[in-house]
């Protein structure tokens, strides 16, 4: 079943998005956990990291040079997080694959 980032990606529901090529959206996280949130995924519903497969690569590298291009476009020079939750013991909420770009404030380690 396709999940709300799947309504997002087909504009059924809005969002702030920053970003958008063939491949990769990328919009402001509803529920900002840093000054900079945002959250980049994949265009093809892929569930989660468990779900890739070997034709997904590309897709992946993508997205991970999407979020690199943005938190330079977001003024991030003292650095970010990139995070991708997996599963209920990762925390994943949404099923479908997305990277949050975190920055703007000092993070801490190791995450809760
Ligand atoms: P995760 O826990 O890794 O599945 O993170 C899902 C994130 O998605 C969470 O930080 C909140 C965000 N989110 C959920 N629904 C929406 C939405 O409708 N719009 C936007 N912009 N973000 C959403």
């Amino acid at each position: 079943m396709p999940s709300i980032f799947t309504k997002i990606i087909d504009r059924e529901i809005p969002a702030d998005v920053v970003f958008e090529d063939d491949t990769c959206l990328a919009f402001r996280d509803i529920t900002p956990k840093a000054p900079t949130h945002i959250l980049i995924i994949p265009k093809r519903e892929i569930m989660s990291l468990d779900d890739l497969s070997d034709e997904d690569e590309q897709t992946v590298g993508r997205c991970v040079m999407v979020a690199s291009k943005i938190a330079a476009s977001e003024g991030l020079t003292d650095g970010y997080r990139l995070v991708v939750n997996c599963g209920s013991d990762g925390g994943q909420e949404v099923p479908h694959l997305h990277f949050h770009l975190l920055g703007g404030r000092k993070m801490t380690w190791p995450p809760g």
